[in-house]
């Protein structure tokens, strides 16, 4: 017999796992939350029957995610990450050792629990004694901390159900006051291919209240397309002005200093979507 996992990844396409075994089902406050061993990509992490992370290619999505805006801001000491709540951010920000203190909000708890039993070589660094755990809505975190962080990691699931205050101008608005003078954030924002008007929108959104906006492309395997985009807002520093040369040295796998100047190079079919 053999058992397959699919994900409508748009409305005419699915891609389809064959599955080895289910680890963990159940249904939270919130969302379905899953644990699938698949095949191709081992442990797989599926909320509302759409794929967050695998053991196999997740290091691409966290490395991404984290190290662009780190390595940007002249000094990250506090960061907070919003959702990411399998800690798979959270271990690439501990990296720098210059960051004292890591705030994770997370709406739905046992996405952290089940991380943590089932997923471990991604939720390590849950437990650092610099990382603070909150499970509370983002939103409401960043309106009652203004001024408060260097870097705003937004790592959140797709725009759709309790995620969509989170592809907001007022979100990115609150975001922006709950910055330090020199502060930046990043999110994730979806595939150039299946939701190219929302990444316009949100590059219209953000450019209306920061100084600088900037697009930039890593390649995951299991997310719709494979080409995946993050946004940058920033009050102060330019990704692309980043002295490279200076970069920590990090164990990554994706991400380089090399990368980091060339996944801002933009096919001209997604610079379409940023003007
Ligand atoms: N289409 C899935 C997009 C999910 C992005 N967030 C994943 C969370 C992994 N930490």
């Amino acid at each position: 017999m053999e058992f397959w996992f699919t994900e409508d990844q748009s409305a005419n396409l699915r891609i389809g796992c064959r599955i080895l075994e289910t680890i963990h089902s159940e249904v939270t406050p919130f969302q379905k939350l899953a644990v699938i061993n698949t095949a191709q990509f081992g442990r797989m992490l599926v909320l509302d029957n759409v794929i967050m992370t695998t053991i196999k290619d997740e290091f691409v999505y966290h490395e991404m995610i984290t190290h662009v805006a780190l390595n940007t801001h002249a000094k990250p000491k506090k960061v907070l990450i919003i959702g990411g709540g399998d800690g798979g951010a959270v271990r690439e920000v501990v990296k720098h050792a210059g960051v004292e203190n890591v705030v994770l909000v997370e709406i739905d708890g046992r996405v952290i629990e089940v991380s943590k039993k089932y997923l471990p070589e991604i939720s390590c660094a849950l437990e650092y004694p610099k990382v603070r755990v909150i499970i509370d809505d983002g939103i409401k975190h960043v309106q009652d901390h203004k001024n408060t962080y260097d870097v705003i990691i937004i790592d959140s699931t797709d725009p759709i159900g309790p995620a969509v205050g989170l592809f907001s101008a007022e979100f990115y608005q609150a975001v922006f006051e709950s910055l330090t003078e020199d502060g930046l954030f990043v999110a994730q924002t979806e595939s150039p291919f299946y939701n190219n008007s929302l990444i316009s929108r949100i590059q219209s959104d953000v450019s209306g209240i920061y100084p600088i906006t900037r697009l930039y492309l890593a390649n995951i395997p299991t997310y719709p397309g494979g080409l995946w985009s993050f946004t940058v807002g920033s009050k102060k520093y330019d990704p692309l002005k980043a002295d490279t040369s200076k970069f920590p040295d990090l164990q990554t796998r994706y991400y380089s200093p090399s990368v980091h100047e060339a996944c801002f190079v933009l096919p001209p079919f997604v610079k379409e979507l940023v003007r």
